[in-house]
Order: structure tokens, then C-alpha cells, then sequence
């Protein structure tokens, strides 16, 4: 996300020609026959896709779960598909191509997993993942989610809201603001302890939400994800979906929540705090300072010379439920 060289790859994606078989691929970058210019980076990052030359990773069987499909959140969107919304991340625990985390991200263990919630609450309390199916009920959203890279996806996750989570402990009248914290464990998170792999960025990830916007009906927990738990690579067991913010607010492999009372560190805002703020919500009207944020490109089921731009909406489409909270704020400056 940082790297310059990285963000020039709008003219042609990995995304819209992962689909060609390989050969016409190599012509398709091999000279101008197609007068696509595609960079270095972008090449390695096709690549990657095709991975002949690495090790399969190994196929994981994932459980299928049970939940209920509330009308409010059945949005009337083209999904991104399966294969892409679970092929396509953003981990750099496990490296910075887009396919790295499908590839690498086994080697995470999550059966043994505990979420503790602490710090400004009346009940702190660490569940595990038992404790966490028995109390929540599991529901399916369809959300919008824009990378701040400026592609998007439209997801089914499956998960409860946040605030169910936040009533169970109780924040008591000190809280403010809610952060969430990534696992750390270099052993099964290269990134964490390799800059060449995980870009440098100070680990664990950690992200944050004013309490206010944690309380909000739309702020989710997804545990699953195209009707089975999540694989891996998009956060498994349970990470954080936040539909009006860029993707980069949703936290992964969360271990911990923890209640303050004054704004916590966020990985982004500490790696490049003129680039990425603090509320990173959605909006058209306030670039990157290296690229527009007007419009996205939205990863369908098309392939090569279907990728679709298309404007990109405030708070990614939810105004109507989230623009309230930012009343009277200037989000020029609060970005
Ligand atoms: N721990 C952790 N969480 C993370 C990231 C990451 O690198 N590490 N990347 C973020 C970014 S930039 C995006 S766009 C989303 C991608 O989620 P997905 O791969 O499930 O689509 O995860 C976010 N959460
Ligand atoms: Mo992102």
C-alpha cells in the first residue's frame, strides 16, 4: 500500500487477468502487441497468481455454518467471487502480494485461540472460540468493502454485530474509544519479524474505533465468510469488518479488545501518518495524497477487459446509517 510502484498498476490488474491461462498471459506481457503498459510490480504480482514454481498450499477444509440471512443486510449487489474474495488479500503478516496470504497463511494456528477485552470496561473477560459460538448468534451481511488502494469487493460475511460483543462486557463512562489488536507470532507470522516480507510495518497490526462508531449497528464481527468459517488469509478465527471505512480498518486474527480513554495507535496512521488517518472513512471527495480516490475498481466475476470503474460512493454507499456520527466534523482534516 505504501510503495509508489505499487499503486501505478490501475491500467491493468492482477486481478483481471488472473483468469488467462498462462500462456497467453506471457504474451499479454511479454511486448506491446497489446499496448498495455504493465510495471514490474505489477508483473510479479501476476505472477504470483499462477505460482508454478511454489508448493501448493494445502487444501483446508473449512466448516460450514449455520445463520440466519436478516433482509436489512441482503444488499442487491453482484457478489465478488468466492475464489477472489479468498485469493485476493491484504495480510502482510504473510507477505505483500495479493496471493501471498492465500498461499502462506497455514501455517497460522487458530484452535487454541482466546480474545481477551479489557481496560475500560466493568467486565473484562477472554473468551475462546466456544465461548464466542455459545454466545453470539451468527447472521449474513452482504458489504460493500473498498481497499484504500481504490479496488473493491462486495462480501457475504457471516459474523454478529460488534456492539453485542461491547454490551457483554459493559464499557463503563471513562471509555471512549475501542482497539483491536492482530496475534503476534512471528513464528507462524513471517511479516512480523521480516521487513522483506511484511513491509516494515510495526506488528502486531493493531486498529481503533471511537466507541461511538464501535456501537454502530453496521460495525460487525465476521467469523465466516461465503458460508463457511473464515480461511486464514481474510482473519480467521475473527476479525473486524467495518463497511464505511477503508479495508485496512478491518483488523484481522484479532486477540485482543481493549476499551481507553484517549485514541489508540493505528499500524497504518504509525507507518505513514500524511497518508492513512485515524477515521479513514470512505470518501470521493478527499484523495489519497498519491492517487484519486473519485471512482475504484470493482472486482467482479469479469476477467480481462471487464474490470469495472466505478465511482466510488461516500462512506461507501452508507451515508444513510453512519454520516450522523461525524456531525460537524471537517473530514478534510479528520480523514
Ligand atoms: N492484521 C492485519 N489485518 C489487516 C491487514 C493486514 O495486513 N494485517 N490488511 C488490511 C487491508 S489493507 C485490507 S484491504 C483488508 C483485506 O481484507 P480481505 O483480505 O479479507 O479482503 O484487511 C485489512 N486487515
Ligand atoms: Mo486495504
Amino acid at each position: 500500500m505504501k510503495k509508489p510502484e505499487k499503486m501505478k498498476s490501475s491500467d491493468i490488474t492482477p486481478e483481471s487477468v488472473f483468469m488467462m491461462k498462462r500462456r497467453n498471459l506471457l504474451k499479454l506481457l511479454g511486448v506491446g502487441a497489446t499496448g498495455l503498459v504493465v510495471s514490474s510490480a505489477v508483473k510479479a504480482d501476476i505472477f504470483s497468481w499462477f505460482s508454478d514454481d511454489k508448493p501448493a498450499a494445502p487444501k483446508i477444509m473449512l466448516k460450514e455454518l449455520k445463520f440466519i440471512k436478516p433482509k436489512a443486510y441482503q444488499a442487491d449487489l453482484a457478489l465478488t467471487p468466492e475464489n477472489k474474495v479468498t485469493g485476493y488479500n491484504n495480510f502482510y503478516e504473510f507477505g505483500l502480494s495479493k496471493s501471498d496470504p492465500a498461499e502462506n497463511a497455514h501455517t497460522m494456528k487458530t484452535d487454541e485461540w482466546t480474545v481477551s477485552i479489557e481496560g475500560e470496561v466493568n467486565r473484562p473477560m477472554t473468551l475462546n472460540l466456544d465461548d464466542i459460538r455459545n454466545k453470539f448468534s451468527l447472521e449474513e451481511r452482504i458489504y460493500r468493502m473498498r481497499c484504500v488502494e481504490a479496488w473493491s469487493m462486495v462480501i457475504p460475511w457471516i459474523g454478529f454485530p460488534l456492539a453485542s460483543l461491547l454490551s457483554l462486557v459493559e464499557p463503563n463512562s471513562r471509555a471512549k474509544y475501542v482497539a483491536f489488536e492482530t496475534l503476534y507470532s512471528p513464528k507462524e507470522m513471517p511479516g512480523q519479524e521480516s521487513r522483506f516480507i511484511g513491509g516494515g510495518l510495526q506488528y502486531p497490526y493493531v486498529e481503533g474505533l471511537r466507541l461511538d462508531e464501535a456501537m454502530n449497528p453496521l460495525a460487525f464481527m465476521a467469523t465466516g465468510v461465503y458460508g463457511k468459517e473464515l480461511p486464514n488469509q481474510n482473519g480467521a478465527p475473527i476479525r473486524l469488518v467495518v463497511p464505511w471505512k477503508y479495508g485496512f480498518k478491518g483488523i484481522k486474527s484479532i486477540v485482543k479488545i481493549r476499551l481507553t480513554e484517549s485514541i489508540p495507535p493505528t499500524t497504518w496512521n504509525l507507518s505513514a501518518p500524511n497518508e492513512y488517518g485515524f477515521y479513514a472513512n470512505v470518501n470521493p471527495n478527499v484523495d489519497h495524497p498519491r492517487w484519486s480516490q473519485a471512482t475504484e475498481r470493482f472486482i467482479g466475476s469479469g476477467g480481462l477487459g471487464q474490470v469495472t470503474r466505478q465511482p466510488t460512493l461516500p462512506f461507501n454507499g452508507y451515508s444513510e446509517q453512519v454520516a450522523s456520527l461525524y456531525d460537524g466534523m471537517d473530514l478534510r482534516r479528520y480523514f
